[in-house]
């Protein structure tokens, strides 16, 4: 049979890594893009063209999943046997100011895509839903494996724990082969500017060639289970293709603070970082020029985060033979170094 997938949110960082991957694997690919004033395809417009010269199939839709009517337009052209939901709000702080949105789009969004699965989709079509860590929140254990009680604390977890739910309702009970992929934060040098780690490098990139002052951040000492996206993506398709559908934990087991991020990343552009004052006041300065390069800014504070998230991997080793193999230091010389070329560029 044909493989022919259907992607949301195809022009995110996790969208265009899968795209590459099925590509590779021969697949047709038809993705789904939010319409924008600005042009907004630039991680998947290469790959897009490349395709189209070897004559494989690469579609793009405008549509959204909060519209279902385009949903089934898109569902009944493309006929889809594999479908990969990455469309969401998914910033965890944005959330708080726009939680009716956040619902909308990341719990309605999922229900909807399922009602069109059930009416649309060719027999046996199979659907990946982009689950995340924040549904454990404040959980009572670290790590957190399949098990652990949720305990989402954003309008963007509570959303999030609705669509891990009706995925795993529709399985049950429909017989759909539906998976949860409880990710980790998952970053790379395609990860959008406004989290964290992604923020650190392009600011210090910029920093370095005197095109800002100042990178602003709220708490430096939080923690994050941070891995490498492109091998998050890989682990996304084999859980389509094992016969059973399940839901699994994805992460490296390795937590470390922003302020770690920020000493790597900071050394690999060149500055030597040194930490003065405390709380709000702290500031980091570079010893060789003597500029303070970090500050401490309130406004991107969250509420206190009282669990460590870390994630157990151990089912998908176990069942689907997967384990993240770049580690932290790698990551972020991966995306430090890419960044510094970005801006040198002058992209
Ligand atoms: O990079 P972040 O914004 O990622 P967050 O909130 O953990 O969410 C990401 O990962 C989740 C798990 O996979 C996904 F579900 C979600 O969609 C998203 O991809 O923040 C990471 C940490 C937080 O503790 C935050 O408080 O960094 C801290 N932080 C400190 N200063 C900051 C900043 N985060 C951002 N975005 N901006 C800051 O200035």
């Amino acid at each position: 049979m044909r493989k022919i997938a259907l992607i949301t949110g195809i022009n995110g960082q996790d969208g265009s890594y899968l795209t590459e991957l099925l590509l590779e694997k021969g697949y047709d690919v038809h993705g789904i893009d939010r319409r924008s004033s600005q042009f907004n395809r630039g991680r998947i417009e290469d790959t897009r063209q490349e395709a189209q010269k070897r004559g494989q199939v690469f579609e793009l839709y405008y549509g959204d999943i909060s519209d279902f009517s385009s949903i089934c337009r898109i569902f009944s052209n493309c006929k889809p046997t594999e479908i990969y939901n990455f469309a969401s709000q998914s910033h965890v702080a944005i959330s708080f100011e726009e939680p009716a949105h956040t619902t909308d789009v990341n719990a309605n969004g999922v229900l909807r895509l399922l009602e069109a699965m059930r009416y649309f989709a060719v027999e046996g079509c199979r659907f990946y839903q982009a689950s995340t860590s924040e549904l454990f929140g404040n959980a009572p254990e670290t790590p957190q494996n399949e098990n652990s009680p949720f305990h989402p604390r954003s309008p963007y977890g509570v959303a999030k724990l609705y669509a891990y739910w009706i995925v795993k309702n529709y399985r049950e009970h429909y017989g759909i082969h539906a998976c949860n992929g409880i990710l980790y934060n998952h970053e790379s040098p395609r990860r959008g500017e406004n989290f964290v780690t992604r923020k650190i490098t392009y600011s210090l990139a910029r920093i370095k060639a005197g095109r800002q002052d100042v990178l602003k951040l709220g708490n430096i000492d939080a923690q994050r289970d941070w891995g490498f996206a492109k091998e998050y993506i890989e682990v996304m398709w084999k859980m389509l293709q094992n016969e059973q559908a399940d839901d699994y934990v994805i992460a490296t087991g390795e937590t470390h603070t922003v302020r770690e991020f920020i000493e790597k990343a900071s050394a690999i552009a060149g500055f030597d970082i040194e930490w003065e004052g405390k709380g709000v006041e702290e500031k980091g300065r570079d010893k060789k020029s003597g500029n303070i390069i970090v500050e401490i800014d309130p406004k991107f504070y969250r509420p206190e985060e009282k669990t460590i998230l870390c994630g157990d991997a151990s089912k998908a080793k176990r069942v689907l033979g997967w384990k993240p193999k770049t580690t932290f230091g790698q990551l972020v010389e991966m995306m430090m170094k890419a960044d510094l070329e970005l801006i040198d560029s002058g992209k």
